[in-house]
């Protein structure tokens, strides 16, 4: 992976040149949610890729023709091809790539994850094993995680102390390796957000 703790590409910033042969490209922002799906899924899967940061408070004019709602994650691949919205970029991956298969093959187990994801605010405390999709971390766990990660930085830690079940699921997910990789730390996305909030330009490349 290169690129994923740069600076951020402005209005006024050229284009990217094409995508390297054997090489995936998304663009993402650092405190992104949505991006950081992408980037677990990139990540857990090994796949080889290169991050280039937009700054979502000045966006290149070149990106709204890589995504024409102007949001990230978006992923670009060698031939051109282009895939946004996040679990779309996540299931586009797990599809496409070999190794690791983070969605289940079998059509009902697929379903399935699918279907914990949709109800995922009302499964939190029902589930019965230590990940969502079972004993293993799977990609509904991936797609969840990035909002977990930041209850502390908006000081809503406190709403899991009830639910243990919960807690235990946070304790294992900031074990697993790829997650541990791309955790970034609750003092940095308060720092972020609080520049965000304010509009300022800055926000994107907060800790730079
Ligand atoms: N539904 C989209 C949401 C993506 C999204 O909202 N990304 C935010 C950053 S966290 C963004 O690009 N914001 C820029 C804007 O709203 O102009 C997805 O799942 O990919």
């Amino acid at each position: 992976m290169s690129g994923g703790s740069a600076r951020s590409l402005g209005k006024g910033s050229p284009p990217p040149g094409p995508v390297p042969e054997g090489v995936i490209r998304v663009y993402s922002m650092r405190f992104c949610p949505f991006a950081e799906r992408t980037r677990l899924v990139l990540n857990a899967k090994g796949i080889r890729h290169e991050v280039i940061n937009i700054n979502l408070k000045n966006k290149p004019e070149w990106f709204f023709e890589k995504n024409p709602l102007g949001l990230v994650p978006v992923l670009e691949n060698s031939q051109g091809q282009l895939i946004y919205e996040s679990t779309i970029t996540c299931e586009y991956l797990d599809e496409a790539y070999p190794g690791k298969k983070l969605l289940p093959d079998d059509p009902y187990e697929k379903a399935r994850q699918k279907m914990i994801f949709e109800l995922s605010s009302q499964v939190l405390t029902n589930k019965k094993t230590t990940f969502f999709g079972g004993k293993n971390i799977s990609m509904v766990d991936y797609l969840i995680w990035p909002w977990f990660e930041r209850l502390e930085a908006v000081e809503l830690i406190d709403c899991v102390d009830h639910t243990p079940k919960l807690k235990l699921w946070m304790e294992a997910m900031r074990k697993d390796p790829t997650v541990s990789a791309l955790i970034t730390d609750a003092k940095t996305l308060r720092g972020f957000i609080d520049l965000y909030l304010q509009n300022s330009p800055d926000a994107c490349d907060y800790g730079l």
